[in-house]
């Protein structure tokens, strides 16, 4: 763990103020783990059965397996691909919900949700197969959503998962059958990655991560698919400009924190918000305050304009400013202590989902067909908690930033199509082949506290930036560079390039937009990096060049949860070369860790690398860009 703990100034001044009432944070759970056991920290810890955990230790006769003659490269290859199947089930039965959800609206069970943006399901419907002609609104949806729900159950392994085939080249997806990496039905292939992993099942490292890629493959089915149906309900994000960072949180109104993944509940918070800014008043309030955390927060940021309050690592000090009423809860990346946050002040923790509860907070059973409903429930349960604030407790970081945010792959596309209305994408390209920009790098992912929160992301960005690199942004990732202002036009005259500084200068010419573009295009929650692929996709076809020729690179400097690992993954499996910033837990095996670091490459075209250091990160990555070979392929 790094000595320092975050770069972000409000939420240091936040960490004093948990150390002054004595609330243990995150940060002090990290000290408290270390040092790591060094078994674990390199994979070579198996507990797949009960006999374990076993460990390697070469020196010991018997030693250098385990129990059951698991060798190094077997137990770090389960490990890892047990990973993506924690993160593919979670994005892709984020998507499923979604997808339940607009099939609900296609049936007339629910009158909450409707299609908000029926151009999309046009789109989405043709490019999936979905007769569309002389068809209403709701046929087409009713299909549209069947045959999203249609990629869980399927069990004949002739077939193929419809999104990814809808989206990919036929090249990348040829080399996904010959590799025998194309999933047929998610389920199948989640279940089927489990019973390959089980005691005495796999014992073959290659076999084992060719398994985990067809998984991986299922989270970015799952991903996309939920990109498209969230869209669908809620609306296609355009720009937005809001801000960022704890002096969001507004000291005279009702403040929700919106945090977790999924939209459903989230977006009706914010349509009953507009409704009951009077019940506020009458409380005392101004009105209602909603601000966002983690990937919940990034999808009302994308389409409604919510300020991000904080992201993963530093979610705990949102209620450490004494002035947040409600956390409405959904799913994943929500930390359980937030609940004992809340006990030391009014705060109430409201968890919304099935599957997802906080011993000790409220359980609010969220009903798709009462939706609004439950959401003003919530809302008036944040309000009765503000008449008990206790103003003396109330401490908000005056720091906040102006971001500039709502970068769907249509909304970059329109402004590219300022540019050049015949054929928008071309906009990239020319400004690649001309040499103004050197490529494109994707930063996402988490918060991990092996490091400083947010440093590794903010300084990857800056370099980055400097080498001409055009920047696209997700997750916690893009709110680590809102929180530090680094999501505006102000950003772009500090960091950028000369030729990144010239692109922008055109693209801001002709966008038309009240407000200068930023330094990195948000494209919103984790769930939605299919439009990062979605353009590289389209890149690659504009250039006349295979996927991994596109001079294109991803970075998480921070990764954390199962999902990043999954997202790393089918980057690999779409040639993308993959910076990871912690190092991960394939290097007990140095079979395994070459597989995915080197091999993968002469593979995929795509491969991992790790890299804890911002700047030697950097440098490589651009390296990479430098190296990617479009110019000889073209
Ligand atoms: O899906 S970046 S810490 S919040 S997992 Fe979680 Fe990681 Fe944040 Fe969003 Ni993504
Ligand atoms: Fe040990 Fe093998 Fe069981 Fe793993 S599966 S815990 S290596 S006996």
């Amino acid at each position: 763990m790094s000595e320092h703990k975050t770069i972000d100034v409000a939420a240091t001044q936040m960490l004093d103020r948990a150390k002054e009432i004595g609330f243990l944070t995150t940060f002090d759970r990290a000290k408290a783990q270390e040092p790591r056991c060094t078994f674990g920290n390199t994979g070579i810890c198996c507990r797949i059965c009960l006999q374990g955990p076993c460990r390697i230790l070469p020196k010991k006769p018997g030693g250098n397996k385990g129990i059951c003659g698991a060798a190094d490269y077997t137990i770090v290859a389960r490990n890892t691909v047990r990973y993506i199947a924690g993160g593919a089930a979670a994005h892709s039965d984020h998507g499923r919900h979604i997808a339940e959800t607009l099939l609900h609206v296609a049936e007339g069970k629910l009158h909450d949700y409707k299609v908000t943006d029926p151009d999309k399901l046009v789109r989405v419907a043709k490019r999936i197969g979905v007769e569309t002609e002389g068809r209403d609104v709701m046929a087409i949806t009713k299909d549209v959503a069947s045959a999203a729900l249609a990629e869980f159950g399927r069990v004949d392994e002739t077939q193929e998962l419809t999104w990814i085939n809808a989206y990919t080249d036929e090249k990348r997806l040829d080399l996904w059958r010959k590799t025998t990496i194309m999933p047929s039905g998610i389920n199948l292939s989640l279940a089927q990655l489990l019973h390959q992993t089980h005691v005495g099942t796999d014992s073959d490292p290659v076999n084992i991560i060719f398994g985990g890629l067809k998984a991986a493959l299922c989270d970015i089915d799952g991903q996309h698919l939920a990109t498209d149906l969230s869209d669908i309900l809620f609306g296609t994000g355009v720009p937005v400009v809001t801000e960022a960072n704890l002096g969001a949180i507004k000291a005279d109104k009702v403040n929700i924190a919106l945090h977790g993944h999924n939209p459903l509940l989230s977006q009706m918070v914010v349509n009953a918000a507009k409704e009951m800014q009077d019940e506020a008043k009458a409380a005392g309030a101004t009105g209602i305050n909603l601000v966002g955390i983690c990937c919940t927060g990034n999808e009302v940021l994308m389409r409604e304009g919510v300020a991000i309050a904080t992201n993963f690592a530093t979610q705990e000090l949102a209620v450490m400013t004494g002035a947040m009423d409600a956390m409405v809860v959904d799913v994943q990346c929500i930390m359980p202590s937030l609940r004992s946050a809340a006990e030391c002040f009014h705060t109430k923790i409201v968890t919304t989902m099935p599957i997802m509860k906080i011993p000790g907070s409220y359980h609010f059973a969220f009903d798709e067909h009462n939706a609004i409903n439950s959401a003003k429930e919530i809302i008036r349960l944040a309000i009765e908690a503000y008449k008990n604030r206790d103003a003396s407790k109330v401490s908000i970081p005056e720091i906040k930033n102006t971001v500039v945010a709502g970068f769907s792959l249509e909304s970059i596309l329109n402004i590219f199509g300022k540019i050049n209305p015949e054929n928008p994408i071309r906009v990239l390209v020319d400004a690649i082949e001309a040499g103004e920009i050197k490529g494109i790098a994707s930063l996402i992912g988490c918060n991990n506290l092996k490091g400083t929160h947010d440093q590794n992301h903010t300084a990857i960005a800056i370099e980055l930036a400097k080498n001409d690199v055009f920047l696209l942004a997700g997750g916690c990732s893009a709110q680590a560079h809102a929180l530090a202002g680094m999501m505006n036009g102000e950003a772009v005259k500090k960091y950028a390039g000369e030729g990144l500084k010239k692109f922008f200068a055109r693209l801001n010419a002709a966008a038309g937009l009240t407000t200068e573009l930023p330094l990195m295009f948000h494209t919103g929650s984790c769930v939605d990096y299919s439009r990062q692929q979605d353009l590289v996709n389209m890149l690659a076809k504009e250039m006349g060049v295979e996927n991994h020729e596109v001079p294109y690179v991803v970075s998480a400097p921070e990764a954390m949860s199962e999902k990043a690992v999954a997202i790393g993954s089918w980057n690999v499996a779409y040639g993308n070369p993959t910076h990871v910033g912690v190092i991960a837990p394939t290097v007990g095996s140095q079979l395994v860790n070459d597989v995915v670091t080197k091999i993968a490459e002469d593979v995929f075209g795509g491969f991992f690398f790790w890299e804890p250091d911002a700047l030697k990160a950097s440098e490589r990555l651009v390296e990479i860009i430098e190296e990617r070979n479009w110019k000889n392929a073209m």
